[in-house]
C-alpha cells in the first residue's frame, strides 16, 4: 500500500492541522512542500487534485481529498478518542472545528497577513486593529470555555484541540498586544508539550 502523501507547506495553518493529526495518529506519510513560495499549486497536475489551487491536499492511495477539516475527520475517523463515532461527542468536536474555520481563523487573517506577510510600509494598521479586536472576542470565548475544562470537549484530547490549537498557536504568536487569557494559555502550554504538536508549535516566529 502506498504511503499517505500530504501536499502543502507547513507554514499554512490548514496544513498544520493535517500534519499534527497525522502525527497524533502515528501515521507514516510523505509531506511535499507546495503553495506560497514553493508554488506547484497552480500546475495542471495539482489543480486536478484540488481545482481551488489551495493547500492542503492528501493522497491516500487512489483517494484524493482537500479541505483541511475534512482531511482531519478522514484521518481521525474511527479513532476512539480523537474523533469518536458517538454522535453527541462527535458533534461537540465538529462544532469547535467549524468555530475555528469560520470564526477564529478568519478573524485573525487580516492581522496575520499585514503583520507577518506584508512589508511594514504597506501595512494597514486600522485593518489590523479591527482584526485584532474581532480575534480577541473569539479568544475570550475560548478562554471562558476552557476555564472548567482540561481540553476543548472535556478531559480527553480530541481533533478539536488539534484544529483550534493550530489557530491558537497563530494567535498567541502574532506580533501584537493581546489580553491575558490564562485558561487558553494553560491549555496551549499542554498542547505544546505533546510531541505530535512539534511541527506546528515550533513554527516561531510565524512566517
Ligand atoms: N478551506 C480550505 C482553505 C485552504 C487555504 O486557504 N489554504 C491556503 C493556505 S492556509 C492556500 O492554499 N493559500 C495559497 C498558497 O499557499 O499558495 C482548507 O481548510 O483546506
Amino acid at each position: 500500500m502506498s504511503k499517505l502523501r500530504i501536499w502543502g507547506r507547513v507554514s499554512s495553518v490548514n496544513v498544520q492541522k493535517v500534519v499534527w493529526c497525522a502525527d497524533e495518529m502515528g501515521l507514516a506519510y510523505e509531506r511535499i512542500d507546495c503553495g506560497g513560495k514553493f508554488g506547484v499549486n497552480d500546475t495542471p497536475q495539482y489543480l486536478a487534485m484540488n481545482p481551488n489551487g489551495l493547500v492542503p491536499v492528501i493522497e491516500d492511495g487512489d483517494f484524493v481529498l482537500y479541505e483541511s477539516n475534512a482531511i482531519v475527520r478522514y484521518l481521525a475517523a474511527g479513532h476512539p478518542t480523537l474523533f469518536p463515532a458517538e454522535p453527541r461527542r462527535r458533534a461537540d468536536i465538529d462544532r469547535w472545528m467549524e468555530w475555528q474555520s469560520t470564526g477564529f481563523t478568519p478573524a485573525q487573517t487580516i492581522a496575520f497577513w499585514n503583520l507577518v506577510r506584508t512589508p511594514e510600509p504597506k501595512r494597514d494598521l486600522a485593518a489590523v486593529e479591527a482584526s485584532r479586536a474581532k480575534s480577541e472576542k473569539h479568544a475570550a470565548v475560548l478562554d471562558k470555555h476552557l476555564a472548567g475544562r482540561r481540553y476543548i470537549t472535556g478531559d480527553v484530547f480530541t481533533a478539536a484541540d488539534i484544529v483550534v490549537g493550530c489557530a491558537a498557536h497563530r494567535w498567541l504568536h502574532l506580533p501584537l498586544e493581546r489580553e491575558p487569557r490564562p485558561h487558553l494559555e494553560r491549555w496551549y502550554a499542554e498542547l505544546k508539550a505533546r510531541p505530535a504538536s512539534r511541527q506546528v508549535t515550533s513554527q516561531v516566529p510565524l512566517t
